[in-house]
């Protein structure tokens, strides 16, 4: 018998019934959901005041252990940063900029043959960031950035790493295709390893020190470039790497070198921001280049946490291969290219004025904390700020 034939046959009596059926029908489920939902609400406190509860453990063993190397990421909750060192600088600062040799930006030639060799020696040591600002960095080749590497598309880059620092480090190569637990594995004080990668894909690309937490390893200056250049890019007549990083101070590193603070970092607040390690040295040793010329910038952004946003002032990019995509056709003729931290991009510009262009990422508080170079096209006198 169909329920349309019981309706029919009830009357009013099994329309009430009809009634208070679907009533209780739908409030019956809705009342258990509300149950269940106060039940799992209960249970998400309890699962809160749990993790708040080991989270201050971790704060507070954490904040006994800072005084070590092995310090965790999460070690500073609740810390509070030192004050900012932006700016500071000693009276000879413009001698000690001169003096200063800055770091070499031009694109290393590639090896020939089918491997490429790279050695990359770890080890921690004074650096310095600014006219007069030290710091107490851990490396790749006793410079930060490390060496650049100039490899080509198809060729074999076999990576030999010498631990000479009195803790664990590694190297992650964002060009390579491997098993990272193996290849980036870390290597002890004292120990060497080597491992090979064909470089298949073409970019610029960060390489950095991957041991945990990485985060602290790259704000201490484990980072570099490797161009993979494909065959077959238009000609360029200059060609220069730049690594953007951050600087992150636990004091001013005039007295005595700096450390890194670990609180700053997290709240991405750097006291300098530079082109290839130190800041403003292009701008008291300019890159340059003649009239006409097509200068490449292949750049990458190490920051940890910062991105770069690429311009050259008094021009514009002429091609840009965005995010280092060198098996695309590249765009042409934009103002400003972002750089994301741990990517690349590759740049042409070609400048028929003599002058002085001040290259720059465009997100100004990086130039304010000294990011900021100059390229002089065709050898005029001056400086220029900016
Ligand atoms: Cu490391």
């Amino acid at each position: 018998m169909s329920t349309y034939s019981i309706d029919k046959q009830g009357g009013e009596t099994g329309v009430g019934l009809k009634l208070f059926a679907l009533f209780a029908g739908v409030t019956i489920p809705v009342v258990m959901l509300i149950g269940l939902w106060l039940a799992i609400s209960a249970d998400n406190a309890r699962n809160d005041a749990h993790r708040a509860a080991a989270s201050a453990r971790r704060a507070t063993a954490g904040a006994s252990s800072m005084a070590g190397m092995t310090a965790t990421a999460s070690s500073t909750r609740g810390a509070v940063a030192s004050r900012s060192f932006a700016g500071i600088a000693p009276a000879n600062a413009d001698a000690l900029a001169m003096a200063h040799a800055a770091a070499p930006a031009t694109l290393p030639a590639a090896p020939a043959g089918s491997v490429a060799a790279v050695r990359l020696d770890i080890s921690h040591g004074v650096v310095s960031i600014a006219p007069g600002i030290r710091y107490d960095a851990w490396t790749f080749g006793g410079t930060v950035p490390g060496p650049a590497i100039h490899v080509r598309v198809g060729q074999t880059v076999r990576v030999t790493l010498h631990n000479a620092s009195p803790m664990p480090h590694s190297v992650d190569f964002h060009a390579a295709q491997v098993a990272p637990n193996v290849a980036f594995a870390d290597v002890m004080p004292g120990a060497s390893k080597t491992f090979s990668f064909v470089a298949k894909v073409p970019g610029v690309f960060m390489y950095h020190c991957g041991t945990a937490p990485a985060f602290m390893h790259i704000a201490n200056g484990m980072y570099g470039a490797i161009v993979v250049e494909p065959a077959g890019m238009p000609k360029a007549d200059r060609e220069y790497v730049l690594v953007s990083g951050e600087w992150y101070l636990d004091k001013a590193g005039l007295a005595a070198p700096a450390s890194l603070d670990l609180t700053k970092a997290e709240q991405m607040t750097p006291d300098w921001v530079t082109w290839n390690g130190y800041a403003g040295q292009y701008k008291t040793h300019p890159l340059t280049a003649q009239p006409g010329q097509t200068v490449r910038f292949w750049v990458v952004d190490a920051g940890p946490s910062l991105n770069t946003e690429f311009h050259v002032v008094g021009t514009v990019l002429e091609r840009a291969w965005l995010n280092g995509d060198l098996v695309d056709a590249p765009q042409h003729d934009i103002q400003t290219a972002v750089v994301p931290a741990g990517g690349g991009g590759v740049f042409d510009v070609r400048i028929p004025i003599r002058g002085i262009y001040p290259f720059v990422s465009h997100s100004f508080a990086s130039v304010q904390l000294g990011e900021v170079g100059l390229l002089n096209v065709g050898g005029v006198p001056g400086t220029m700020s900016h």
